[in-house]
């Protein structure tokens, strides 16, 4: 009703009012009022407006209700005059908060969490059946302990007897529905697992390739999309919204040099990234992992650059790719500000400065790519059989041959080659 009275003639869908709600920690890393800033654009990504946000200082949750009671009861009159229709929290919250919130805030104001937000998000990005899969893997894992709240008023019903009260004896509601999505859930991580297997056979024959296998890893909107597309002449999705990507493409590219070396654009990363859905994108993830360079990408022109670094290496941390050797690539050079760029060199003395949308920076990006390419090199002897003509062309393209002579079965060859080329010539290595 409230909804009719404010827009009377508009027949447009009138988009969720969203309120927020911060705590501040004692060791909270980023500004409050910017991890707001951040949670309303992904309110704005999942199609809400946001009308108000209030932020608290805590040490610990208030077990029952997370935020303390004074400042549920601020709250409760805050989202009846701004007319709210969803209460975002900027941390997780655990079920049972989200249930006690529900009530005391009653029917229909939904209290939803960051983590609920981006599974949502991710569910509208996803495009791929595996990226489809992975989500709402991830989403009915989150939803599985919270269907009590939303199922507790029939269990009062059934308590009560009557007609009604013995459908489905011996099993409630609740647990028929916990049972469904359990089901469910094996089901996905089945097929999950087939696409994976399949993936496992996809990756092996990318393995076979001995191209340099480059990710690029950073902060969701960092411009990791517009990268590839400006290296690599693609047309990968890539727009101003956060998690505009979600599942991975590679696409292969020739450095000046000759050498050929593959790129792969994947899902951004975030602070407070639920570990659930890095535990669900595990497979996509895996492409990072198993990269021979990383390209950190970095939106320069945003002012929070340094907690967005912090931020995509606690995610590489987590999911055991901090060691691969990487590269920073301080990216939007175009719109940074001077002084602002000349301060993070110096602390990043070994960054690469680009932009993906002119292309300024290009030649040395793919210099300093050719120079981590090089420095996995190996200098090696072989004696090739003759039938093994393919493997002697992928020497000539893809390595440095530096003596080559014919005998009578084999060809013999001293050559410089790319560590996957050199793994897969490793049986024909003459020790002689
Ligand atoms: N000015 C400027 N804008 C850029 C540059 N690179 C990317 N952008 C813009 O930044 C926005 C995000 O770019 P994307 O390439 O989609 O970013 P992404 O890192 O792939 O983002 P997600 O897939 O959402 O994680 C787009 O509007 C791009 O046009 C750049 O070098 N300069
Ligand atoms: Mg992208």
């Amino acid at each position: 009703m409230a909804r009719a009275k404010r827009i009377p003639h508009s027949t447009a869908p009138v988009p969720e009012r969203a309120f927020l709600v911060g705590v501040v920690w004692r060791d909270t890393r980023w500004p409050i009022e910017k991890s707001l800033d951040e949670l309303e654009r992904l309110a704005e990504t999942a199609g809400a407006v946001v009308v108000g946000r209030m932020v608290q200082r805590l040490d610990t949750p208030v077990p029952r209700t997370f935020i303390g009671s004074g400042k549920v009861q601020e709250l409760i009159s805050m989202v009846r005059n701004l007319e709210v229709d969803t209460v975002i929290f900027d941390d997780e919250i655990t079920p049972s908060q989200q249930s006690n919130l529900e009530k005391l805030l009653g029917e229909p104001i939904k209290i939803i969490d960051r983590t609920a937000l981006i599974l949502d998000i991710f569910g509208l990005h996803a495009r791929t059946r595996e990226g489809r899969l992975q989500v709402q893997l991830a989403q009915l894992q989150y939803l599985l302990p919270r269907l009590r709240g939303m199922w507790s008023h029939l269990a009062k019903e059934q308590t009560r007897g009557g007609i009604g009260s013995r459908f489905g004896q011996g099993e409630t509601q609740l647990e028929v529905d916990r049972r469904m999505i359990r089901n469910r859930i094996s089901t996905l991580k089945g097929e999950l697992k087939d696409l994976q297997r399949r993936r496992g056979v996809q990756a092996k024959e990318r393995l076979s390739s001995p191209a340099f296998r480059i990710a690029l890893a950073g902060y969701t909107n960092a411009g990791k999309s517009t990268l590839l597309n400006t290296l690599t002449g693609s047309q990968v999705l890539s727009e101003d919204k956060l998690f505009a990507t979600l599942d991975p493409t590679t696409r292969a590219m020739t450095l000046p040099g000759g050498r050929l070396v593959t790129l792969t654009d994947t899902v951004g990363f975030i602070q407070k990234l639920p570990h659930g859905l890095v535990e669900a994108f595990k497979s996509t993830l895996a492409e990072v992992r198993s990269a021979d360079l990383i390209l950190k990408v970095v939106d320069v022109a945003d002012e929070d650059r340094t907690r967005h670094i912090e931020a995509v290496d606690d995610v590489l941390q987590e999911i055991g790719a901090a060691e691969q050797p990487s590269l920073v690539v301080f990216n939007k050079c175009d719109i940074a500000d001077e002084v602002e760029l000349a301060a993070l060199r110096r602390r990043y003395p070994d960054a690469v400065l680009f932009s993906a949308r002119t292309g300024a920076g290009r030649d040395g990006l793919l210099e300093r790519i050719g120079t981590q390419a090089a420095a996995d090199d190996r200098l090696m002897t072989l004696a090739l059989p003759y039938a093994q003509g393919n493997l002697l062309r992928l020497v000539h393209e893809q390595g440095q041959v530096l003596q080559e002579t014919y005998g009578a079965a084999h060809t013999h060859v001293v050559a410089k080659l790319p560590r996957r080329l050199a793994d897969m010539c490793a049986r024909f290595e003459d020790r002689s």
